[in-house]
């Protein structure tokens, strides 16, 4: 049973039409983290699916005190995680995609975000995260397919994508923008702060809340990880990219609406 206080961590994955895979790595996941004695619970954050996906998950949760099943009635990959972030009762907060996963990369963030004494506790006012960026301690740790180091085995195609994705970004908002779509740990109370203030969801809910947290001091730190598709993705990424710029654009005039933070 997860304790009162909460696990250290809580790895939120969204959830959609994943009959075929989902038990297999599920099962994968849980042996990894029981192997290597991490204090984990597992939020499968589930919605919008017409295969076998709810009753498999149904079937984990009961398996596995440690796994959650939440239900969000519209199939909406962002408000899925969203709900899955806040219902998070872990210290750190881990998202990944059931095809996109590594344990390494959690634990190294893991470190990192608690290095230097920073502990985090369990339950923090409004305003950690801010005192976290003051402190030098880092409030989120990305995986970036980028930087020196990153193994992206994806098709060049695809890698073009989440180049220009970050290009586009580091444009429109903070030219020190890394990957956010992807694998990331954050702190309990960067997600408590930021996550209820975010306004897209979709593709775009992850990068908006690294974009705001940055916005107020967050130190956000990337580690290089290797990418590879397990499997055909389940959106296209031809549908995606408009709906994503137009998308960011809408989130550029929300935030220059709402003005500079603390102003
Ligand atoms: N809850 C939820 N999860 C989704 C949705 N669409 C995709 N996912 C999940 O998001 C993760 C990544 O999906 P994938 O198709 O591999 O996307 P990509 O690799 O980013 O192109 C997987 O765990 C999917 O099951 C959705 O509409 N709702
Ligand atoms: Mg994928």
């Amino acid at each position: 049973m997860v304790d009162q206080a909460g696990p250290q961590y809580s790895v939120v994955i969204p959830i959609h039409n994943e009959a075929e895979c989902l038990a297999g790595e599920v099962s994968g996941l849980v042996g990894e983290m029981e192997s290597r004695g991490v204090d984990y619970e597992l939020i499968l954050a589930e919605n919008g699916s017409f295969d076998e996906t709810p009753a498999i998950c149904e079937g984990l949760a009961v398996a596995n005190a440690r796994v959650r099943v939440l239900r969000v009635p519209v199939p909406d990959y962002g408000a899925a995680m969203k709900a899955g972030m806040l219902a998070a009762r872990g210290d750190l907060i881990v998202n990944f995609d059931i095809d996109f996963h590594d344990i390494d990369f959690m634990l190294k963030a893991g470190e990192l975000l608690t290095a230097g004494g920073t502990a985090v506790p369990g339950a923090v006012p409004d305003g950690a995260a801010v005192f976290a960026a003051r402190s030098g301690a880092a409030g989120i740790v990305v995986g970036s397919k980028l930087i020196e180091g990153a193994d992206d085995r994806r098709s060049a195609a695809r890698h073009l994508v989440s180049l220009g994705f970050t290009t586009i970004l580091r444009v429109l908002f903070d030219r020190h923008m890394d990957d956010t779509h992807g694998m990331k740990v954050l702190r309990r109370e960067v997600v408590a702060r930021f996550a209820p203030r975010t306004v897209r969801t979709r593709d775009l809910f992850d990068t908006e809340l690294i974009i705001r947290a940055r916005r107020e001091g967050v130190i956000v730190k990337a580690l290089p990880v290797t990418v590879e598709e397990k499997r055909k993705p389940r959106s296209s990424i031809v549908r995606r990219i408009p709906r994503t710029i137009k998308g960011l654009m809408n989130l550029r005039v929300v935030l220059w609406r709402e003005g500079k933070p603390g102003s």
